[in-house]
């Protein structure tokens, strides 16, 4: 029979156990398993300044706990009901050597929560990257729309997620795709969401295509290949059959499908959204993000490379601007139209996604300000569970029947439940409304509240009626009561949705020569991808119907025939600010590498480094090996540093080859083969052999048309490339004149000049 008296442990046996079983480290030793730390202390504080706001609760009340209160707490480790724990580096076991107890709770819950970290990634944009930001209005839409966060000197905190739409999570960044760019606006009257992209027209018409698309972009269901890629069959499949999705094609053919950074991109709504002032007045609306350091991009071989030397290079290059104080910026721009009930402009059919209106014809004009200049506390649950919703509306904006944005307006929500497992996702820390929320929302999965009351109804007596509805002068948002025509039911568009070519070809009559290379060279590398001929014709049909000449480069490249055009080729007035190239942009925030020779550092290295980063650049110090060069910190080495981190070089010396890098025979023999090839790349300059990875550094900046600038024992580096007198490839008489050059330089972005293009 079971004794009633409660068990203890005899302290003589508890003692004769401890002295058999113990050895040094285990719990119960007495000696630390490490050697540190051993002495509690208070967790890390949030990184500088950014804490995550205090923790609403749905009600919008704040719970008065401080920033880090969903974190951690407390100087000691414990389970998830708060117990202290005395050990987390043993399962609970029938002695040493003996199986793992099932009461083990610490173990169970340990492992149970690991097994359900991850959650299902987003269906597209699932590589993405976040960051916190404020946004001021100018007052200069107070016109056209009674939005309060546009109102002047209106400061309203943002959350923006930047992404790639194709790839699964863990994809590289630099892949050739449309770059999402959403916007949560935390405002007074409610979180507003402006969920655009980096391209201002999308692939097709109706919402009811979108997952056609995405099938067709993402992988083959088979072989689950290629990862991130537009360039396989069923892509082309599609988009050479459903014609309507040319324009947003060759927008991603263009260098606007591979951006530089998040930071040289411009966003756009793509919809025409309905903006309602204080009198009830509506105007239509196109948004866009104008980047401050101008619209740029990679050089396709760059991207390529990125994609395995650096996959997080758009992420990296985000938090490192901003953690460095170089805060990305944007301005938020309107095209305004007027709301006519045949919703057009012009010829253009605001109400079709496939076609945008140029600038030229409707100019953007600035209502506000956005600086990005906090970087995320915690990936998962801020980047990862944002959660947008194009029904985000606040008052003053609202939606058209644009069918495309119709469609999307259930999208947004619905995938959540999915995702983010129910429907109290807004109620997550980062998805939480800097306002009172007074919903009569109840219950479900993961519900964080304690709703008080006994009436979630309306109306209700038993809660004294609350809550109430604001009546149209308490900041209410209003559906704007747009006449709805009356008509029949039907699956059609209209009939201007049809035109699907002419705006293609007024963004390829809009490009410079040299960005008109570009895309040949990207459709000619994509289509070369398919294994289908029929597919790749299909693809030069519609580049027919574009271009004669985009056509003609692009089959030759291939090896196929040119077809004829099957439809009229429109005489499309070109839009010149669709254009990258030609202007002139602020070179804040670029990087500039600094190439250094241990073994003779110039004089004046430290004064050109300090005046990089005085002009507003990032500088860094490339050599041989890490550690310091005088008093200046190295932060890439020969080994480490790959020429697409930087976007112009600076030479102030021509590092030999570490000695044992090249058996000397063959440094003799490599310099001699390259002599004859090049007759000057033979990686000697007066006799003195350079480290070759120096010299294809600089090689490949010369490549992707960047600038390179030497003064001092730098310039034997460009004379051994056979580089002097390329354009671009300067060697100047101190670092003062040599950064002077690279200033004249860098506000065109790269040295087109260095490649002239061949087409018209
Ligand atoms: Fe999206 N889109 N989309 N989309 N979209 C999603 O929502 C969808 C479209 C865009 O960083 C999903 O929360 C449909 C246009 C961005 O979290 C999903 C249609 C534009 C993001 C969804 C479109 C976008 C998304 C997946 C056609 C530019 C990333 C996860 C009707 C104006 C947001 C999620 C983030 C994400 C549906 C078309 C931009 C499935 C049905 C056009 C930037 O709901």
């Amino acid at each position: 029979m079971a004794s009633s008296k409660p068990r203890r442990v005899r302290k003589d046996v508890a003692d004769a156990a401890a002295k058999k079983d113990t050895v040094p480290g285990s719990p119960g030793s007495g000696a630390p398993t490490l050697a540190e730390p051993t002495t509690p202390r208070s967790p890390l504080p949030p990184k500088g300044e950014q804490g995550t706001p205090a923790p609403m609760t749905p009600t919008g009340a704040s719970t008065g706990l401080p920033p880090t209160a969903n974190g951690q707490q407390g100087d000691y480790l414990t389970a998830s009901n708060g117990a202290r724990l005395r050990d987390t580096d043993h399962s609970l076991k029938a002695g040493r050597r003996g199986p793992t107890l099932l009461q083990d709770h610490h173990l169970r819950e340990k492992i149970t929560h690991f097994d359900h970290e991850r959650i299902p990634e987003r269906v597209v944009h699932a590589r993405g990257t976040g960051a916190h930001g404020t946004f001021t209005g100018y007052g200069t839409a107070d016109g056209v729309t009674r939005a309060g966060f546009l109102a002047k000197g209106k400061e309203t905190p943002v959350f923006v997620r930047f992404s790639t739409v194709l790839g699964s999570r863990g994809s590289a960044d630099t892949v050739r795709d449309t770059r999402g760019f959403a916007t949560k606006f935390y405002t007074d009257e409610g979180t507003f969401d402006l969920v655009g992209n980096n391209i201002p027209v999308f692939f097709i018409q109706d919402a009811i295509k979108f997952p056609d698309i995405i099938h067709a972009a993402k992988p083959h269901p088979d072989r689950e290949i290629p990862q991130a890629q537009s360039a396989h069959d069923t892509f082309w499949d599609f988009v050479s059959l459903h014609t309507e999705a040319q324009h947003h094609t060759i927008w991603n053919m263009s260098d606007r499908g591979i951006p530089r950074s998040y930071r040289t991109m411009e966003g756009f709504g793509v919809h025409t959204f309905r903006l309602v002032n204080a009198a009830g007045d509506t105007t239509l609306v196109k948004f866009h993000w104008k980047p401050k350091l101008g619209v740029h991009s990679l050089d396709w071989e760059e991207a390529q490379m990125l994609a395995g030397l650096d996959p997080d290079f758009h992420r990296r290059d985000l938090y490192d601007a901003i953690e460095s104080g170089a805060f990305p910026e944007y301005e938020l721009g309107l095209q305004l139209f007027p709301d006519m009930p045949d919703e057009t402009f012009g010829d253009i059919d605001l109400l079709d996604p496939t076609k945008f209106v140029p600038e030229e014809l409707a100019p953007v004009q600035l209502v506000g300000r956005l600086v990005l200049d906090r970087t995320p506390t915690n990936f998962f649950a801020e980047t990862e569970q944002v959660a947008f919703h194009l029904g985000n509306l606040v008052p003053g904006i609202d939606v058209t029947n644009d069918p495309l944005l119709q469609g999307r307006l259930f999208s947004y929500g619905d995938t959540q439940l999915t995702r983010l497992a129910g429907p109290n996702f807004a109620q997550i820390p980062i998805n939480r409304p800097h306002v009172p929320v007074n919903d009569m929302l109840r219950d479900g999965f993961h519900q964080q509240a304690v709703h008080g009351g006994v009436a979630p109804y309306h109306p209700n007596s038993l809660d004294g009626g609350n809550p109430f509805e604001a009546g149209d002068d308490e900041q209410a948002f209003l559906d704007v009561p747009v006449t709805v025509a009356e008509a029949p039911k039907i699956r059609a568009n209209p009939v201007s949705f049809d035109d699907h070519f002419s705006q293609v070809r007024l963004f390829w009559r809009s490009m410079s020569p040299v960005e008109k290379e570009h895309i040949v060279r990207a459709y000619t590398f994509e289509l070369a991808k398919c294994y289908e001929q029929t597919i790749k014709e299909r693809q030069l049909q519609c580049l027919a119907n574009v271009d004669p000449e985009l056509c003609e480069q692009v089959a030759t490249g291939l090896g196929l025939p040119v077809p004829k055009p099957t439809k009229e080729l429109t005489e499309e007035t070109p839009s010149p600010v669709l254009s990258q190239i030609g202007r002139e942009w602020p070179s804040d925030g670029r990087t500039i590498g600094i190439v250094v020779d241990t073994d003779a550092p110039d004089a004046g290295l430290g004064d050109v480094r300090a005046a990089v980063f005085a002009a507003g650049m990032v500088p860094l110090l490339i050599a041989a090996h890490g550690g310091t060069v005088g008093d200046l910190p190295v932060q890439r080495t020969f080994a480490t540093a790959r020429s697409v981190e930087f976007d112009a070089i600076i030479l102030t010396g021509a590092p030999a080859p570490a000695p044992d890098a090249i058996p000397a025979r063959d440094a003799k023999a490599g310099a001699k083969a390259n002599g004859k090839a090049n007759g000057k790349a033979n990686g000697k300059a007066k006799g003195k052999a350079i480290d070759p990875r120096v010299l294809l550094l600089v090689e490949e900046s010369w490549r992707h048309a960047k600038a390179v600038v030497a003064w001092g024992a730098g310039a034997a580096v460009l004379e051994a490339t056979g580089m002097v007198g390329s354009p671009g490839v300067l060697v100047a008489d101190s670092g003062e004149a040599a950064l002077a050059e690279l200033q004249r330089l860098l506000p065109a972005h790269r040295v087109w000049e260095r490649f002239p293009a061949t087409i018209s």
